[in-house]
């Protein structure tokens, strides 16, 4: 009897407890609204630029749009965004994981950047449920330095050493991440009160460099992205990239405001379909910087005057895009194909020439939404559209699988599924416009490394192919149920 009782007590006191867990997809939303304050606050152009894409996604959305997913409300593609972030070191690495993790952010997919010259490879933190996607996509770009593939011995000692002494987190964010995995990864709201303002600090831009004058010359002489990131005392986010609708009126847009513009959109040409993404950014802004005179203040978080050195530095800019249909490893093969076909046959000229050229290359791409579909170029996801008039439905043509009938039908729809996620030489163009010398690194020959990355990271980021291959599954499965198929494959 006394034990029913016992256990009874336990079953309320647990309810109780669960009732008060914060949820994870509302702590996003919370998080992204508090950073795009703070960026806000640090960089107020960035308030500019969500001023002209609010202009150009109102008008897009009035003259109705050929874009895939556009989230289910204005409301909520007006608060998305993604933020970008360069750590230095496995450790804040894991620690950047166990925060996003609290906000429902996970590791999804590998970007080498070293193909582009860059010491680096990279994931992405971001939800990885559809509905939690839709109520809140915040994402962030999250690279990794890769010290092996800096040449200099004196340039990747430093910077490693500088790494090492560096303090990005606060132990009262420690301590809360030590509690959330006493908790299952939850935080309750008091908890998630502290853990927000605490997480932001992280991300935040201080003036107050960590290293010397010196050893910032020393490490920007290698390569900027390398002072970067050893030689402040918090992983910055460098932009925070509002989702437009029309990228093409951004651009324009943009310097009609007057902003210092990157020359080329980044990934496809202008399509009526629009495949994966497409961004711009405007340039890094010349900031100042406080560098300490010698390493005698280097532990002071507020030295005297006289103990620092007045100086500049650019790394933050603002960045916008246009997001598209997510294809398929045989689209994206295609993809690549005519990327690198338009890479190697634009080289030295114009922008206009450039493209018109990669415009033409692309033509290649099927540009109609029915098509991409049935060459198998893209992911869709199903629903039904009506009931048909008799279950089950049965095969009419021996040439035409039963999907395609009921779509030529009207029974079912398809819409394409949005790319939720980003192309490493676009990442590496976007970089690359924003590095204040074009001098190229002397780094190692560039080799990929992804076991590195999963090493680092502690874990193994999803697959992105298979997240999109699931995606569209599960909707197929979805309309077989509804269609009385039971669990069988049945569009195939
Ligand atoms: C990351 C650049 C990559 C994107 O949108 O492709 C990126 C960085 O500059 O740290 O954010
Ligand atoms: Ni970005």
């Amino acid at each position: 009897m006394s034990s029913t009782t016992t256990q009874t007590e336990t079953q309320i006191r647990t309810l109780n407890v669960d009732h008060t867990w914060a949820d994870p997809d509302a702590l996003r939303g919370r998080f992204a609204a508090a950073m795009s304050a703070m960026y806000r606050e640090e960089v107020p152009l960035y308030g500019d630029l969500m001023g002209l894409v609010r202009d150009v996604n109102d008008e897009a959305l009035n003259r109705g749009t050929s874009q895939t997913n556009t989230r289910s409300s204005p409301e909520s593609l007006a608060a998305e965004r993604h933020g970008a972030i360069r750590l230095g070191t496995p450790f804040e690495l894991q620690t950047v994981r166990r925060i996003f993790s609290v906000l429902g952010m996970y590791p999804v997919g590998y970007y080498d950047l070293s193909v582009a010259g860059l010491p680096m490879h990279a994931t992405c933190f971001r939800p990885t449920q559809v509905q939690s996607l839709d109520v809140n996509p915040f994402r962030v770009f999250t690279t990794l330095l890769r010290p092996d593939l800096i040449q200099r011995d004196e340039a990747r000692t430093l910077a490693w050493k500088m790494l090492q002494n560096r303090k990005i987190f606060t132990d009262a964010l420690l301590a809360l991440l030590d509690v959330a995995d006493a908790q299952q990864g939850r935080l309750d709201e008091d908890q998630a009160a502290v853990f927000i303002p605490q997480a932001l600090q992280t991300f935040s831009w201080q003036h107050l460099a960590a290293s010397t004058y010196k050893e910032y010359q020393i490490l920007r002489a290698e390569h900027p992205i390398l002072a970067d990131i050893a030689c402040f005392r918090t992983a910055h986010i460098n932009h925070l990239t509002p989702r437009t609708l029309d990228i093409s009126a951004m651009q324009i847009a943009m310097k009609e405001a007057g902003m210092n513009v990157k020359s080329r959109i980044e990934g496809p040409p202008a399509r009526k379909c629009p495949i994966l993404l497409r961004q711009t950014s405007f340039l890094a802004l010349e900031e100042s910087v406080q560098f300490l005179k010698d390493g005698n203040a280097r532990d002071s978080p507020s030295p005297d005057e006289s103990e620092l050195i007045q100086a500049t530095h650019k790394a933050r800019f603002g960045e916008t895009e246009e997001r598209g249909a997510a294809v398929t490893a045989k689209g994206r093969q295609l993809y690549d194909k005519l990327l690198s076909e338009s890479m190697s046959r634009t080289v030295g000229l114009s922008v206009q020439a450039a493209d018109a050229v990669s415009r033409e290359i692309f033509r290649r791409f099927p540009d109609d939404w029915s098509e991409l579909r049935q060459q198998g170029l893209i992911y869709c996801e199903f629903s039904l559209a009506r009931k048909p008039a008799e279950t089950p439905v049965s095969k009419r043509d021996e040439k035409m699988s039963l999907l395609e009938q009921l779509i030529d039908d009207g029974i079912v729809t398809f819409r394409p599924i949005t790319y939720e996620d980003f192309l490493p030489f676009s990442a590496a163009g976007i970089f690359q416009s924003n590095l204040q010398s074009q001098k190229g690194l002397d780094l190692k020959p560039p080799v990929s490394d992804f076991e590195g990355l999963v090493k680092a990271l502690g874990v193994k980021p999803m697959d992105m192919e298979d997240w999109y291959a699931q995606a569209q599954r599960q909707s197929l499965e979805l309309v077989g149920r509804e269609l009385g198929f039971g669990e069988q494959e049945w569009w195939s």
